[in-house]
């Protein structure tokens, strides 16, 4: 990574929901793997992703969701970027993006179908993200 010019990503957790705690760690680890995080906190609306990532010229928006209610407060946030001309940026989600009664594969396979580039179950492991978020990010120069 080109310490001099860290990627910069924006996080939160999306809509009315209140759990900080998940996007903390994430954006702790994210920062400790050189990324310059732009965090929008708890109750963040999609337009404000959008907005954050324009303004910083964001590589990739990451979005938490731990309320269970993902698939209402996520869906649209890829056409909006579309929109906004962020058609190619990574965007992730992850927490506890259902109330259980959804398979994981099947879980997965709807938020891929909404435009996110991946989706995380709340078992992931930080170094995991890094991981896979590096290689996002070098795939889109
Ligand atoms: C702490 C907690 C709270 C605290 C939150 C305090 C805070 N500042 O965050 C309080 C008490 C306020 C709270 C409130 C509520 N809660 Co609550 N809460 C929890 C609890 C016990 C732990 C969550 C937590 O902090 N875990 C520790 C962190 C470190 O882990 P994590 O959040 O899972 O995050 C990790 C992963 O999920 C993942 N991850 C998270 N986000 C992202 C994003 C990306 C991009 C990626 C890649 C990964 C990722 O990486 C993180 C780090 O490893 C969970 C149950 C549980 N065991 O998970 C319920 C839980 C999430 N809450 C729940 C509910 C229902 C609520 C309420 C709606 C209850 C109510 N009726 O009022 C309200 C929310 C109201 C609202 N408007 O949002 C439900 C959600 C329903 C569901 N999904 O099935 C859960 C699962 C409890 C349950 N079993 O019913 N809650």
């Amino acid at each position: 990574m080109d310490t001099s010019n860290p990627p910069k990503v924006v996080t939160g957790t999306i809509g009315d929901d209140i759990h900080s705690f998940g996007i903390k760690v994430i954006n702790h680890a994210l920062e400790s793997a050189g990324f310059q995080v732009i965090s929008l906190g708890i109750q963040t609306p999609q337009e404000d992703f959008v907005k954050a990532a324009i303004e910083a010229d964001a590589k990739a928006i990451l979005v938490s969701s731990m309320s269970g209610h993902a698939r209402l407060l996520c869906e649209g946030l890829r056409e909006r970027c579309i929109e906004a001309g962020l058609k190619d940026i990574v965007l992730y989600v992850g927490g506890t993006l259902s109330t259980g009664d959804t398979p994981w594969p099947e879980l997965e396979q709807i938020f891929l179908g909404m435009g996110y580039t991946r989706a995380y179950p709340p078992t992931t492991m930080p170094g995991q993200i890094i991981t896979d978020l590096t290689a996002d990010i070098a795939a889109l120069a």
